[in-house]
């Protein structure tokens, strides 16, 4: 029997890496019956076969499980959205951040073409979610702005890219690790969007304690958490503290959120995020019963 880490999932097989040799496993049949998936990151037993293959027989407790993109046991999300092209949609982009806090991962964004932004832009976007609290950069991958600092923010740590298609996750990839050769595509002008370039979850090793793990875009995410308490998932509500237990920030009367809100001190568009997602929670509770 053997320890690897599982570094590529492919219709119904996995590459398992054990730190020198990657081989192609299939998982155990009980698995399917026993409702156990095998992750991307997914520390495993496997059970060699020959020189190049083997089958996963078990999988070791994960330290963290996101869903999109879907990954096991990585301690640090880069959440990747672009300026423009496709332009920055802030709700899909507190959605997103939102999940990965709730996945118990530490997120970081980060904000790509800047080249192709208006600077005042860039500035207004990036102090917003500085004032939240995130780690924030603004970069250009093209013009190799800031790439130094995506280097250092991964180093020693089991990263994951998630955003939506078409942000230039690759592309980052690409000019952190310039080995990968990973492929880029175009962004449709057409419907403004990426179109999927990036297939599947994929991890890289880019030194005996730095991993990245590249993922194809997404543009729909639900959130796993009750509404009541979306609201933890939001620091600059925390740091406010509304004395109101259970409160949903919502309607309540003398609720420190709103106020702060009111004041120009918590950003209307956070709010406005978070309203959203509280209702789709919401609706999705009511459906439930
Ligand atoms: N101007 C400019 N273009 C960029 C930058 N980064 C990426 N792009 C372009 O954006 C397009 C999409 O980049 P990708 O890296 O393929 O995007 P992705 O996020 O990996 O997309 P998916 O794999 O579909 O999820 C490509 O045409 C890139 O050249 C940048 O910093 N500046
Ligand atoms: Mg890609
Ligand atoms: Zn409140």
């Amino acid at each position: 029997m053997a320890t690897g880490r599982v570094i590529r999932a492919i219709s119904g097989f996995f590459d398992v890496n054990d730190g020198e040799v990657t081989r192609r496993c299939r998982a155990r049949g009980v698995f399917k019956k026993q409702g156990v998936t095998v992750l991307v990151g997914d520390i495993v037993e496997y059970e060699p076969m020959g020189s190049q293959e083997g089958v996963v027989v078990s999988v070791h407790p994960r330290s963290s499980e996101l869903v999109r993109p879907p990954i096991a046991n990585t301690d640090h999300a880069l959440v990747v959205f672009s300026f423009v092209t496709p332009d920055l949609t802030p709700l899909m982009l507190d959605k997103t951040i939102t999940s990965v806090l709730i996945a118990g991962v530490k997120p970081s964004i980060v904000f790509t073409k800047a080249d192709l932004a208006e600077p005042s832009f860039v500035e207004a976007v990036s102090s917003l979610y500085r004032k939240c609290g995130f780690q924030t950069l603004a970069i250009s991958a093209k013009q190799g702005e800031g790439v130094e600092q995506v280097r250092t923010l991964m180093q020693g740590r089991i990263n994951v890219f998630a955003g939506p298609s078409g942000a230039g996750k690759s592309t980052l990839a690409n000019a952190v690790a310039p080995g990968l050769k990973l492929q880029m595509g175009a962004v449709s002008e057409k419907i403004g969007r990426g179109r999927q370039t990036t297939r599947h979850v994929e991890l890289f090793q880019l030194d005996h304690e730095t991993w990245l793990a590249d993922a194809p875009g997404f543009s729909q995410l639900q959130l796993s958490v009750p509404a009541r308490e979306l609201g933890t998932f939001f620091p600059e509500f925390q740091k406010v503290n509304c004395a109101y237990r259970g409160c949903s920030h919502l309607d309540e009367e003398g609720c420190a959120v709103r106020a702060s809100v009111e004041r120009g001190e918590i950003a209307q568009s956070r709010y406005d995020s978070y309203q959203q997602m509280y209702h789709e929670i919401r609706e999705r509770e009511e459906n439930m019963y």
